[in-house]
Formats: structure tokens, sequence, C-alpha cells
């Protein structure tokens, strides 16, 4: 007998509450596909506009082993982009069709991809705090209850971890160096501060998706609870490079063993995400452009895929 729909949500919410992971062939909510959906493209997407900041800096990187790790994190990110893709693929999502979405500006994606890399010294802030802020998010992701992201995420975590490293090494160096070089790591750390702790979302107050994604399990910890955490861990980094934090209200908190933290400006956080940040039209126009300049090879392979099929068929 055809199980009702009711039985079948208890028993998914059962096997979530089990731990055991959901797979693609399993049945699942449409809820659930569709939040995975929405929440790994925007993922995909961020990995590959991420791209932009830091690419604008491989032919100025100052020296050749510099260049060479920059292009190499830099393609770490164009596989998480196309790993994250087809783990949207396998909940039934089509990539032309979700790529389409980001070049229409209908797609979201990271906040954070919308800020200048002005300086040498922002690619050090970039891989320190986004990525250290990345990974803060995305370990609890390895734990997500469906199994394609989940998996995708732990070999995406041990990247980003060594991208965080480099990213805290370009910082330090330039801490260490002259004052022209200590001035541009602080000058850094002062505009991505912020931006980076946007990150996270919005507070837990105001997440709209929260509350179901953590019964759901596919989120694990709260916005704020990584916020803190990230802010726990980085204040003291800064510390150790001799750099400052730029926020007046930053103070460890004895009671909680916590740092405090001051208010994020979540007017500006919203104007990015609504497409009104500093390089929001310059990301889409860059990504619209890189597929239109590589169409002709996506259509020679198609024709020589063609080709083959025909080829083999009259053989
Ligand atoms: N930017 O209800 P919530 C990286 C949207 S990867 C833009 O809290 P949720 C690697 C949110 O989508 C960085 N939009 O949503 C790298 C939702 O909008 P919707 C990306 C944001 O999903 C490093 C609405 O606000 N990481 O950096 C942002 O439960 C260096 C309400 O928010 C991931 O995507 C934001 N910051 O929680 C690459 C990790 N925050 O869809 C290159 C996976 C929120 O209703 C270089 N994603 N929104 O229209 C997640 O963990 C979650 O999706 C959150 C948001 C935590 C981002």
């Amino acid at each position: 007998m055809e199980k009702s729909l009711e039985q079948k949500l208890e028993e998914f919410q059962q096997k979530i509450d089990a731990e055991i992971r959901i797979e693609p062939t399993d049945w699942m909510p449409d809820e659930y596909r569709k939040t995975l959906i929405r929440q790994i493209s925007q993922h995909a997407h961020s990995e590959i506009v991420g791209m932009l900041p830091e690419g604008n800096w491989i032919t100025r990187a100052p020296n050749l082993r510099r260049k060479a790790v920059l292009l190499a994190k830099v393609q770490d990110e164009a596989g998480h982009g196309l790993y994250l893709y087809s783990a949207a693929e396998t909940l039934g999502a089509d990539r032309e069709e979700t790529i389409d979405d980001l070049h229409s500006g209908k797609a979201k994606y990271s906040s954070i991809f919308n800020y200048p890399t002005l300086t040498w010294a922002d690619i050090g802030a970039v891989g320190w705090l986004v990525d250290g802020a990345a990974i803060m998010n995305q370990v609890p992701l390895c734990r997500c209850s469906y199994g394609p992201y989940a998996r995708a995420m732990v070999r995406v975590c041990k990247e980003e971890s060594f991208h965080q490293r480099q990213g805290f090494e370009i910082m330090m160096r330039l801490a260490q160096g002259t004052p022209e070089q200590k001035a541009m790591a602080q000058d850094a750390l002062n505009r991505w501060w912020w931006p980076a702790l946007m990150m996270f979302g919005p507070t837990d107050k105001d997440s709209k998706h929260s509350a179901q994604s953590m019964n759901w399990k596919i989120k694990r910890i709260s916005n704020d609870d990584l916020r803190q955490q990230f802010v726990d861990i980085t204040v003291p980094q800064a510390e150790m490079i001799g750099l400052s934090v730029p926020d007046k209200d930053l103070v460890w908190n004895e009671e909680t063993q916590h740092y405090s933290y001051g208010e994020i400006n979540w007017d500006e956080f919203m104007n990015v995400v609504a497409g009104n940040g500093p390089c929001n039209k310059e990301r889409v126009t860059a990504r619209r452009k890189a597929k239109e300049e590589g169409m002709w090879v996506r259509e020679a392979a198609a024709a020589f895929a063609e080709k083959r099929k025909s080829a083999k068929k009259a053989s």
C-alpha cells in the first residue's frame, strides 16, 4: 500500500533525527529539496564569483611563489564551484538554468564578493578572513543531512584551510614589514573585517530559513553562533601579528568567555545583497562575459561529441 504523505514525512524526519544521510534517490519533502538547491546553488555561485576579486591580482602578485600559490587557490575555488553545481544537479537542478539565474541577477551569492580588492594586502585579508569565515561555516556542513553536499564539503574544507593559512601568512609578512606594508595590512583589515562578519548572514532573530534548516540538519550551528566563533578565533590572530580589529566596542567578556563586538551595519548588508554593493554589477557582467566568450568552446565540444556519435553509429 502506498504510504501517506504524513507517513513519509514522519519517516523522513526520523531518519534525519537518527543521523542517517539522505541520498539523491531517497524520498524527500519538496521544501527540503528546494532549500538545498537554493543554498547549494548560492554556495556554488559564491565560489565562482569569489574567483574574481582574487583573479584581479594574479598578474600583479609580488613574486613568482605568491603568483603560483594564488593561481592554485583560485583554481581550487573553481573546483569547489563545479562540485557544488554537481551536488545541486543530484537534486534535479538544471546547471544551465542555475547559471543563467546568476547571470540575470536573479540568484544570490555571498555579499563579500561585491567588495573590491584594492591592494595586495587585500589578497591576504581575503584568504585570512573570507576563507577563515568560509571554513567556520563549512566545517559543520560536512555533517549536513544531505549526503552529496556533506561529502563535497570535506574536500572543500581541506582546501579552504590551506587558503586561510596562505592569507594569514601574507598578512603576517606585511605586518612584520616596513611601516608602509604594515599600514597596507591594517587598511585591508579595516575594510574587510565588517563584510567578513556579514558573511554569516542575518542575526538568528532575522534569519528566515534557520529554524527549518536546523531541524532538517542542513545547518548545524546558527548564524550568530558561527559569527561569534569566528570573532573569538580571529581577534587573537590579529593581536598576534600586531594589527587592530576596527571595532571600538570589541571587548573580552570574562562572564561569557567570548568577545563582545559592535553592531553590524545591517543596512549595508541588505544593500549589498539587493545588488547595490560596490562591485555587484561588475561581478555579474564579468561572469556573463566569460560565458559569452567561452561559448565557441562549448559549441565546438558539442559539435565534436555529435560527430563522434554519428561516426560510431555509422561504423
Ligand atoms: N550574502 O535565512 P538566512 C567562500 C541571504 S563561500 C548574500 O540566514 P540561510 C569560499 C540568504 O541566502 C561563501 N546573501 O539564510 C571562497 C537568504 O536569501 P534567500 C559562501 C545572504 O541560507 C572564499 C536570506 O539572506 N558560503 O567564501 C548572505 O539559512 C574566498 C536570509 O538568510 C556559503 O554559501 C550573505 N552573506 O543562511 C571563495 C555556505 N547571508 O535565499 C573565493 C553555505 C544570507 O531567502 C574566495 N550557505 N543571505 O533569497 C550557508 O551556510 C547559508 O546559506 C548562509 C545563510 C549561512 C549563508
